[in-house]
Protein backbone atom coordinates (compact mmCIF):
# COMPACT_ATOMS: atom_id res chain seq x y z
CA UNK A 1 0.00 0.00 0.00
CA UNK A 2 2.91 2.24 0.71
CA UNK A 3 4.63 1.17 -2.46
CA UNK A 4 1.73 2.05 -4.70
CA UNK A 5 1.30 5.84 -2.44
CA UNK A 6 4.89 6.40 -3.21
CA UNK A 7 4.45 5.26 -6.55
CA UNK A 8 1.10 7.75 -6.97
CA UNK A 9 2.96 10.44 -5.49
CA UNK A 10 5.94 9.88 -8.49
CA UNK A 11 3.42 10.17 -11.06
CA UNK A 12 1.45 13.25 -9.44
CA UNK A 13 4.95 14.92 -9.62
CA UNK A 14 5.65 14.16 -12.91
CA UNK A 15 1.79 14.78 -14.13
CA UNK A 16 2.44 18.17 -12.51
CA UNK A 17 6.14 19.19 -13.90
CA UNK A 18 4.57 18.32 -17.49
CA UNK A 19 1.71 20.38 -16.73
CA UNK A 20 4.17 23.40 -16.92
CA UNK A 21 3.26 24.01 -12.72
CA UNK A 22 5.07 23.10 -9.52
CA UNK A 23 4.20 21.44 -6.75
CA UNK A 24 5.21 23.47 -4.69
CA UNK A 25 3.61 26.60 -6.13
CA UNK A 26 3.36 28.96 -3.00
CA UNK A 27 2.70 29.20 0.79
CA UNK A 28 0.75 30.56 3.14
CA UNK A 29 -1.20 33.14 0.24
CA UNK A 30 -2.10 33.04 -3.14
CA UNK A 31 0.19 33.50 -6.00
CA UNK A 32 0.65 35.80 -9.20
CA UNK A 33 -0.16 32.70 -11.75
CA UNK A 34 -0.79 30.00 -9.46
CA UNK A 35 -1.82 27.22 -10.72
CA UNK A 36 -1.94 25.03 -7.96
CA UNK A 37 -3.35 24.54 -4.45
CA UNK A 38 -1.65 26.47 -1.91
CA UNK A 39 1.41 24.28 0.34
CA UNK A 40 -1.08 22.58 2.74
CA UNK A 41 -0.64 23.57 6.43
CA UNK A 42 -3.41 20.67 7.82
CA UNK A 43 -2.97 16.92 7.13
CA UNK A 44 -6.81 17.56 6.35
CA UNK A 45 -5.62 19.94 3.35
CA UNK A 46 -2.85 17.33 2.31
CA UNK A 47 -5.71 14.95 2.15
CA UNK A 48 -7.48 17.24 -0.12
CA UNK A 49 -4.62 18.19 -2.49
CA UNK A 50 -3.65 14.54 -3.02
CA UNK A 51 -7.16 13.69 -3.31
CA UNK A 52 -7.66 16.32 -5.92
CA UNK A 53 -3.91 15.30 -8.15
CA UNK A 54 -5.47 11.56 -7.88
CA UNK A 55 -9.02 12.87 -9.79
CA UNK A 56 -6.62 15.00 -12.28
CA UNK A 57 -4.92 11.55 -12.95
CA UNK A 58 -7.95 9.44 -13.07
CA UNK A 59 -10.20 12.17 -15.66
CA UNK A 60 -6.67 12.59 -17.70
CA UNK A 61 -6.25 8.74 -18.22
CA UNK A 62 -10.13 8.51 -19.18
CA UNK A 63 -10.17 11.37 -21.48
CA UNK A 64 -7.22 10.78 -23.24
CA UNK A 65 -8.68 6.81 -23.77
CA UNK A 66 -12.00 8.36 -25.25
CA UNK A 67 -9.78 10.97 -27.68
CA UNK A 68 -7.96 7.69 -28.52
CA UNK A 69 -11.52 5.67 -29.20
CA UNK A 70 -12.32 8.35 -31.12
CA UNK A 71 -9.61 9.25 -33.33
CA UNK A 72 -9.28 5.24 -33.87
CA UNK A 73 -12.99 5.07 -34.95
CA UNK A 74 -12.72 8.34 -37.52
CA UNK A 75 -10.04 6.77 -39.20
CA UNK A 76 -10.12 3.09 -39.01
CA UNK A 77 -14.23 3.46 -39.79
CA UNK A 78 -14.79 6.54 -41.99
CA UNK A 79 -16.53 5.82 -45.42
CA UNK A 80 -13.17 5.60 -47.38
CA UNK A 81 -10.97 3.42 -45.11
CA UNK A 82 -14.25 0.89 -44.60
CA UNK A 83 -16.37 1.22 -47.19
CA UNK A 84 -18.70 -1.61 -46.39
CA UNK A 85 -19.81 -1.04 -42.71
CA UNK A 86 -20.30 -4.45 -40.52
CA UNK A 87 -23.97 -4.57 -39.33
CA UNK A 88 -22.98 -5.41 -35.92
CA UNK A 89 -25.64 -3.77 -33.34
CA UNK A 90 -24.32 -6.04 -29.85
CA UNK A 91 -21.52 -7.20 -28.10
CA UNK A 92 -22.23 -8.38 -24.59
CA UNK A 93 -18.71 -8.30 -23.54
CA UNK A 94 -18.46 -5.04 -24.49
CA UNK A 95 -22.19 -3.62 -22.96
CA UNK A 96 -20.80 -5.66 -19.77
CA UNK A 97 -17.75 -3.57 -19.83
CA UNK A 98 -18.85 -0.31 -20.56
CA UNK A 99 -21.53 -0.87 -17.60
CA UNK A 100 -19.09 -2.41 -14.78
CA UNK A 101 -15.80 -0.14 -15.30
CA UNK A 102 -17.56 3.06 -14.57
CA UNK A 103 -19.20 1.98 -11.72
CA UNK A 104 -15.60 0.37 -10.41
CA UNK A 105 -14.65 4.06 -10.93
CA UNK A 106 -17.26 5.49 -9.38
CA UNK A 107 -16.56 2.82 -6.35
CA UNK A 108 -12.81 3.82 -6.25
CA UNK A 109 -13.19 7.79 -6.63
CA UNK A 110 -16.21 7.53 -3.49
CA UNK A 111 -13.95 5.66 -1.00
CA UNK A 112 -11.58 8.51 -0.71
CA UNK A 113 -14.21 10.79 -1.08
CA UNK A 114 -16.24 9.35 2.11
CA UNK A 115 -13.80 9.04 4.05
CA UNK A 116 -11.89 12.60 3.86
CA UNK A 117 -15.78 14.26 4.27
CA UNK A 118 -15.92 12.07 7.53
CA UNK A 119 -12.54 13.32 8.63
CA UNK A 120 -13.05 17.04 8.20
CA UNK A 121 -16.84 16.46 9.59
CA UNK A 122 -16.08 14.14 12.63
CA UNK A 123 -14.72 16.92 14.98
CA UNK A 124 -12.08 15.22 17.40
CA UNK A 125 -11.40 15.90 20.57
CA UNK A 126 -10.15 19.63 20.83
CA UNK A 127 -7.97 21.39 22.86
CA UNK A 128 -9.25 25.27 22.49
CA UNK A 129 -12.12 27.02 21.04
CA UNK A 130 -11.85 30.18 18.95
CA UNK A 131 -15.38 31.72 17.92
CA UNK A 132 -15.25 34.07 14.29
CA UNK A 133 -17.98 36.45 13.62
CA UNK A 134 -18.82 37.62 10.24
CA UNK A 135 -20.14 41.37 10.25
CA UNK A 136 -20.23 43.83 7.56
CA UNK A 137 -17.62 43.52 6.51
CA UNK A 138 -14.74 42.51 9.03
CA UNK A 139 -14.08 39.63 11.48
CA UNK A 140 -13.95 39.36 14.75
CA UNK A 141 -12.84 36.39 17.37
CA UNK A 142 -13.30 36.13 20.48
CA UNK A 143 -11.57 33.20 23.10
CA UNK A 144 -13.89 31.93 25.26
CA UNK A 145 -10.89 29.63 26.92
CA UNK A 146 -8.57 32.49 27.30
CA UNK A 147 -10.20 34.73 29.65
CA UNK A 148 -13.53 35.57 27.03
CA UNK A 149 -12.01 38.27 25.31
CA UNK A 150 -12.76 39.44 22.28
CA UNK A 151 -11.36 41.59 18.81
CA UNK A 152 -12.20 42.58 15.77
CA UNK A 153 -9.62 42.03 12.72
CA UNK A 154 -10.19 45.25 9.83
CA UNK A 155 -8.63 45.35 6.68
CA UNK A 156 -5.36 47.82 5.95
CA UNK A 157 -5.36 50.02 2.90
CA UNK A 158 -2.24 50.17 1.00
CA UNK A 159 -0.90 53.05 3.21
CA UNK A 160 -0.83 51.11 6.22
CA UNK A 161 -0.12 47.52 5.48
CA UNK A 162 3.41 47.86 4.97
CA UNK A 163 4.68 44.25 3.98
CA UNK A 164 1.44 42.62 4.19
CA UNK A 165 -0.11 41.47 0.67
CA UNK A 166 -2.59 44.29 -0.66
CA UNK A 167 -6.49 43.24 -0.16
CA UNK A 168 -5.23 40.44 2.75
CA UNK A 169 -4.08 42.13 5.16
CA UNK A 170 -5.44 43.08 8.55
CA UNK A 171 -5.21 45.10 11.78
CA UNK A 172 -5.80 42.08 14.09
CA UNK A 173 -4.85 38.86 13.67
CA UNK A 174 -6.72 35.02 14.95
CA UNK A 175 -3.44 33.85 16.77
CA UNK A 176 -3.24 30.09 17.58
CA UNK A 177 -0.58 27.71 18.50
CA UNK A 178 0.79 24.88 16.27
CA UNK A 179 0.07 21.40 16.59
CA UNK A 180 -2.98 22.07 18.38
CA UNK A 181 -6.04 20.75 17.97
CA UNK A 182 -8.58 23.67 17.42
CA UNK A 183 -12.34 24.09 17.23
CA UNK A 184 -14.06 26.93 15.44
CA UNK A 185 -17.55 28.17 15.49
CA UNK A 186 -18.50 30.50 13.06
CA UNK A 187 -21.45 32.71 13.05
CA UNK A 188 -22.84 35.96 11.05
CA UNK A 189 -24.11 39.06 12.98
CA UNK A 190 -25.85 40.69 9.86
CA UNK A 191 -25.91 38.74 6.83
CA UNK A 192 -24.44 35.36 5.46
CA UNK A 193 -20.55 35.30 5.47
CA UNK A 194 -17.92 32.39 4.91
CA UNK A 195 -14.44 31.81 6.93
CA UNK A 196 -12.23 30.19 5.05
CA UNK A 197 -8.71 29.69 5.16
CA UNK A 198 -7.23 27.70 1.57
CA UNK A 199 -4.00 25.81 3.32
CA UNK A 200 -6.09 24.62 5.94
CA UNK A 201 -8.45 23.33 3.68
CA UNK A 202 -11.36 25.27 5.82
CA UNK A 203 -14.32 26.84 4.44
CA UNK A 204 -17.66 26.95 6.48
CA UNK A 205 -20.21 29.28 6.25
CA UNK A 206 -21.34 32.15 8.81
CA UNK A 207 -25.30 31.79 9.58
CA UNK A 208 -26.63 34.79 11.26
CA UNK A 209 -28.80 32.59 14.32
CA UNK A 210 -26.44 29.66 13.79
CA UNK A 211 -23.77 28.27 15.29
CA UNK A 212 -21.44 26.35 12.76
CA UNK A 213 -18.35 24.40 13.70
CA UNK A 214 -15.11 22.81 12.39
CA UNK A 215 -11.75 22.36 12.87
CA UNK A 216 -8.23 22.09 12.37
CA UNK A 217 -5.07 21.17 13.38
CA UNK A 218 -2.07 23.25 11.71
CA UNK A 219 1.30 21.33 11.61
CA UNK A 220 3.77 24.71 11.07
CA UNK A 221 4.00 28.24 12.19
CA UNK A 222 3.58 30.85 10.22
CA UNK A 223 0.93 33.87 8.49
CA UNK A 224 -1.99 32.72 6.57
CA UNK A 225 -4.36 34.31 4.48
CA UNK A 226 -7.75 34.04 3.51
CA UNK A 227 -11.20 36.21 2.25
CA UNK A 228 -14.84 36.14 2.93
CA UNK A 229 -15.82 33.52 0.81
CA UNK A 230 -19.63 34.18 0.88
CA UNK A 231 -21.17 37.16 -1.40
CA UNK A 232 -22.23 39.45 1.66
CA UNK A 233 -22.71 43.13 0.18
CA UNK A 234 -20.87 46.01 -0.86
CA UNK A 235 -17.27 45.29 1.13
CA UNK A 236 -17.24 41.62 0.51
CA UNK A 237 -13.92 41.65 -1.23
CA UNK A 238 -12.31 43.67 1.59
CA UNK A 239 -12.77 41.37 4.96
CA UNK A 240 -9.90 39.31 4.64
CA UNK A 241 -8.55 36.52 7.68
CA UNK A 242 -5.19 36.34 9.08
CA UNK A 243 -4.55 33.85 11.17
CA UNK A 244 -0.81 33.58 12.84
CA UNK A 245 -0.14 29.76 14.08
CA UNK A 246 2.59 30.56 16.32
CA UNK A 247 4.63 28.08 19.11
CA UNK A 248 2.76 27.55 21.96
CA UNK A 249 5.00 29.65 24.12
CA UNK A 250 4.48 32.40 21.81
CA UNK A 251 0.81 31.76 21.90
CA UNK A 252 0.61 31.59 25.86
CA UNK A 253 2.11 35.00 25.84
CA UNK A 254 0.39 36.64 23.13
CA UNK A 255 -2.71 35.39 25.30
CA UNK A 256 -1.17 37.44 28.79
CA UNK A 257 -1.12 40.70 25.94
CA UNK A 258 -4.48 40.30 24.38
CA UNK A 259 -6.26 39.45 27.68
CA UNK A 260 -4.95 43.04 29.03
CA UNK A 261 -5.41 44.59 25.45
CA UNK A 262 -8.79 43.42 24.36
CA UNK A 263 -12.22 43.82 25.95
CA UNK A 264 -13.75 41.27 26.93
CA UNK A 265 -17.34 39.94 25.80
CA UNK A 266 -19.87 41.88 26.97
CA UNK A 267 -22.78 39.19 27.00
CA UNK A 268 -25.60 42.00 27.65
CA UNK A 269 -25.02 43.09 24.09
CA UNK A 270 -23.16 40.97 22.71
CA UNK A 271 -26.25 39.62 20.58
CA UNK A 272 -27.24 42.54 18.56
CA UNK A 273 -23.08 44.01 18.29
CA UNK A 274 -23.33 42.98 14.76
CA UNK A 275 -26.38 44.92 14.28
CA UNK A 276 -24.89 48.17 15.86
CA UNK A 277 -22.05 48.23 13.55
CA UNK A 278 -24.41 47.69 10.46
CA UNK A 279 -25.83 51.71 11.48
CA UNK A 280 -21.84 52.19 12.52
CA UNK A 281 -19.87 51.47 9.34
CA UNK A 282 -16.29 50.67 10.77
CA UNK A 283 -14.65 52.16 7.54
CU1 LIG B 1 -18.42 38.54 4.29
Amino acid sequence: MNLLKTQLQRMVAAFMALMGTTVLASANKPEPWQMTFQEAATDNMTTITDFNNFLLILMTIITVFVLALLLYVMLRFNAKANPTPSKTSHNTLIEVLWTVLPIVILVVIAVPSFRLLYFQRVIPEVEMTVKAVGYQWYWGYEYPDHGDFAFDSLMLNDDERGDQPRLLATDTAMVVPVDTTIRVVVTGADVLHSFAMPAFGLKIDAIPGRLNETWFKANKTGTFYGQCSELCGIRHAFMPIRIEVVEKEAFASWVEKAQEEYAEIDSSNGQFAGLQNLTTPRQ
